[in-house]
């Protein structure tokens, strides 16, 4: 018989709570809540109002408990559980004896077990303590008061190292869930296990690197441990002396001529692959060739903000990243690469993995790696004040020391940042507006504490003190001043402001913008009843979490708009809108480059069905603004940004390539028939990265009633159009645009789709009555235009239906 090296602890476990019944179950990994529901002791907590009805879920200690079998002849040696993702505050015991007590969920618990083993049955349980409970204990030890965010329904959620977000956010359900996670496995220890493999990169002036692999073992027992070591067939065997305890190894590979990683839409992503093999244990670390920098040299605005790979300048194009979903059972990693996916397919090139989350597994980092996202990966701290006593800053500075020895080796991620709105949160409380200094001198050692032990874990990492930051122990206001820094612009939405407030300002990096809008109509349909089907009504409120928020869509509709005329089409016009915020902001910002460097959208994804400032769906749709999100991230694409004092509109070309790009646009003015009526042309050029002015064009060139409407070509192949509204889309006296689309079934199960307009169509949206992605979505036609579209559904046997909704069609009842 084989020996056994490991016992994979995942599967059916009960589970047992006080006042429950006695035969409950879970799957492992996985969360108590979805165990719950698939059992039918509580409802789908996204369905309607349920979050309610399962708030007591998170008040109670849940017991998981399991037995497994080992061999007598097994029992020799030294085991230990490897534990990486426990939801959070528990105590294990194996065989009735106390191997772990733990309290936070970003951090590896390798406890030896050892002696508690028995041949044949043996069991393991887990206590996984409430949140609350445990957070109240942690709360009343503190020495003065630290209050937990606004955002949060459930309290205390600062005073653990669990997702800040799982106690509520302003987009997220409050369920504060526990379960065990990612590894959960009773391991054998053979000579020695591997705890860290570290790469670190050094770049040569010739173009050659040097690859140094940083292997700490970990031995109950000092030995001679046989070493390989495989770089992409490159092999390396060395006999290594291990101490007991931990002995660092390295290994160092010559590339002469190394393949490089790019960002995606700068080249390819190449990649290598670093193993690692000792008896009994294996690691891979993919490894992507680069280098990068933060420029944050002062010039006369401030001090820059801008990444350079490979010794290029990248403009940054992309999203920040939640949790994949509230609840980890309902995660997994194609899901979840399928979003990391779209945010390519938008064009982006960087998401921001925020604060208030999690650390992300491994595999979505390597699948970063090879979409080519950038990753500027947060510390997990966001919009909170948190403790700074020595029993807590430890606790913080084991986890940044794991997580960062854990994941620096990644191509993708391009800058560590200490947190998420900590400086802000200072004046945000009652308490720490009285007394700033202290509360300031609290942040202080926490912040200190994280960058310690990031630098120290791996010196080579790029740090930034906090998102955002006017730059280093500056502690000013990064959400209204641009000099310098990276910036969180939120006066459109938060404080109202218009959209073309968007052009007051010039971000060096705007790491935060966000304009909400209602959750697709597939997924309404998911979550209400038909009778809930209003924007105001109980259901849409649970499903919206920003205070007001359901009143800011609503009334920014009514400054821009003419009211929908029905739910349906208010969700369609809510996401158009949002689309029109954004859009707003990118194009101006990007007509900076480079004095703006970077534009990331809050938010990419949902962690549930809710109104949000989301482009993507919960489950991966792509709402109306990531279609948007497409065409305003282009390479090379033209814009129209309206001169300060109105007297112009100056088309704006932007060129992300290496290379210089000549550009020819043909503008048109639109009456409200759809007639297009020739204005003018230009060509003209830009620099390599860079944006350039390519016409102006005089504002009372274009007739009352008539709109500005362009096509491109450029250099590159690329080509678009656009239109521009002077004033506001209410003020367009529109026309029936006369729309019809005929759809055919294609063998493969994909849709064809050919609309054609008899007049003006703005914002021409298909909705599928099933999941899938549009060829594009959200069109302009003009008279007698037609375009196909393909629908790709997700299940190529389902039934499709369509709804092709405009602008006029929306807001005009027939
Ligand atoms: C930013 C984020 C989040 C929040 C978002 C919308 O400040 O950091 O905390 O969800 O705004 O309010």
């Amino acid at each position: 018989m084989p020996e056994t090296t490991q016992i994979d602890l995942g599967g059916v476990w009960s589970l047992t709570s006080e006042g429950q019944s006695p035969d409950l179950s879970i799957t492992i990994p996985g969360d108590v809540h979805s165990a719950l529901q698939a059992l039918g002791v509580i409802p789908d907590p996204y369905f309607g109002k349920n979050e309610a009805q399962v708030q007591w879920v998170a008040h109670q200690d849940w017991k998981l408990t399991r037995t497994f079998q080992l061999d007598i002849a097994d029992l020799a040696g030294s085991w230990y559980l490897d534990l990486d993702f426990i939801d959070t505050v528990a105590t294990i015991r194996v065989n009735g004896e106390m191997v772990l007590e733990c309290d936070n969920c970003f951090r590896r618990y390798r406890p030896d077990v050892s002696k508690y083993l028995l041949a044949g049955d043996n069991t393991i349980d887990v206590i996984l303590h409430s949140p609350v409970r445990a957070g109240k204990e942690v709360y009343d030890r503190q020495p003065f008061e630290i209050p937990w965010s606004k955002n949060c329904p459930i309290p205390y959620g600062n005073m653990l190292r669990k997702p800040a977000c799982d106690f509520g956010w302003d987009w997220n359900i409050a369920l504060a869930p526990m379960g065990l996670y990612g590894t959960v496995k009773l391991r054998k220890l053979d000579l020695a296990r591997i705890e860290h493999v570290m790469v670190k990169q050094m770049h040569r002036p010739n173009g050659s690197v040097e690859l140094d692999v940083a292997v700490t073992f970990f031995a109950v027992n000092p030995c001679v441990l046989p070493v390989d070591f495989d770089l992409d067939g490159e092999k390396v065997r060395i006999d290594v002396n291990v101490n007991a305890g931990e002995t660092l190894v390295h290994q160092r590979f010559e590339i002469e001529q190394p393949r490089l990683w790019w960002p995606a839409g700068s080249g390819e992503q190449a990649l290598y692959n670093v193993d690692v093999t000792i008896p009994g244990d294996h690691a891979r670390r993919q490894v992507g060739i680069r280098t990068v920098e933060l420029l944050t040299d002062k010039d006369e605005a401030g001090s820059r903000f801008a990444f350079r790979v490979n010794g290029r300048e990248i403009f940054c194009k992309g999203a920040n990243w939640i949790p994949a979903d509230a609840l980890f059972s309902r995660t997994s990693p194609e899901k979840t690469e399928a979003l990391l996916k779209s945010a390519v397919d938008a064009n982006m090139n960087m998401i921001r993995i925020w604060g208030g989350g999690t650390y992300e597994q491994d595999w979505f980092y390597d699948a970063c790696d090879r979409l080519g996202l950038m990753v500027w990966q947060d510390f997990m701290f966001a919009c909170n004040l948190y403790p700074s006593l020595p029993d807590y800053l430890d606790n913080v500075a084991i986890e940044v020391d794991y997580q960062v020895r854990r994941l620096s080796h990644h191509a993708s991620i391009v800058v560590w940042c200490g947190d998420n709105e900590l400086v802000g949160a200072l004046s945000w409380y009652e308490c720490s507006k009285k007394d700033r200094d202290r509360y300031l001198v609290s942040y202080d050692r926490l912040n200190r504490t994280i960058e310690v032990a990031a630098m120290k874990a791996n010196s080579d990492v790029l740090w930034w003190p906090s998102s955002p930051s006017c730059g280093y122990l500056n502690f000013g206001d990064a959400w209204h001043a641009d000099g310098s820094g990276d910036m969180h612009f939120w006066s459109v939405w938060h404080e109202n402001e218009s959209f073309d407030h968007y052009r007051t300002v010039k971000p060096r990096f705007c790491s935060e913008f966000g304009f909400q809008s209602y959750t697709s109509n597939l997924l309404v349909d998911g979550f209400s009843d038909r009778k809930d089907q209003n924007i105001a009504s109980p259901v849409m409120e649970v499903h919206q979490k920003n205070v007001g928020g359901n009143e800011r869509i609503a009334g920014t509709m009514f400054r821009y708009f003419r009211f929908p005329k029905d739910f349906p089409n208010f969700v369609y016009l809510s996401q158009i809108q949002q689309g029109l915020a954004i859009k707003t902001a990118v194009e101006y910002w990007r007509s900076l480059k480079p004095h703006c460097m970077g534009t990331i959208i809050w938010q990419l994804n949902d962690t549930w069905p809710v109104a949000s400032w989301a482009s993507l769906d919960y489950g991966g749709n792509w709402k109306a603004m990531h279609y948007q999100a497409r065409r305003f991230f282009e390479p090379v694409n033209i814009f129209a940004i309206p001169s300060g004092d109105g007297s112009a509109i100056d088309i704006a070309i932007v060129n992300d390539r290496v290379t210089l790009t000549e550009v020819t646009a043909e503008f048109f003015t639109v009456s409200m028939d759809g007639r297009r009526t020739p204005l003018t042309s230009a060509r003209g050029t830009c620099r390599p990265d860079a944006s350039s002015t390519l016409i102006s064009i005089p504002a009372d060139s274009i007739p009352e009633g008539s709109l500005l409407a362009w096509f491109f070509t450029a250099s590159d192949g690329s080509s678009g159009r656009g239109h521009h509204v002077t004033g506001t889309y209410k003020q367009l006296e529109l026309e029936p645009s006369g729309l019809s689309a005929r759809t055919t079934r294609r063998a493969d199960g994909s849709h064809e789709i050919a609309l054609s307009s008899k007049a003006l169509a703005l914002f021409v949206m298909i909705e599928a009555s099933i999941e899938g992605r549009f060829s594009d979505n959200v069109l302009d036609l003009t008279a007698g235009e037609s375009q196909t579209i393909t629908f790709v559904p997700a299940d190529s046997a389902a039934e499709a239906e369509f709804t092709i909704r405009d602008l006029y069609s929306c807001q005009t009842a027939e």
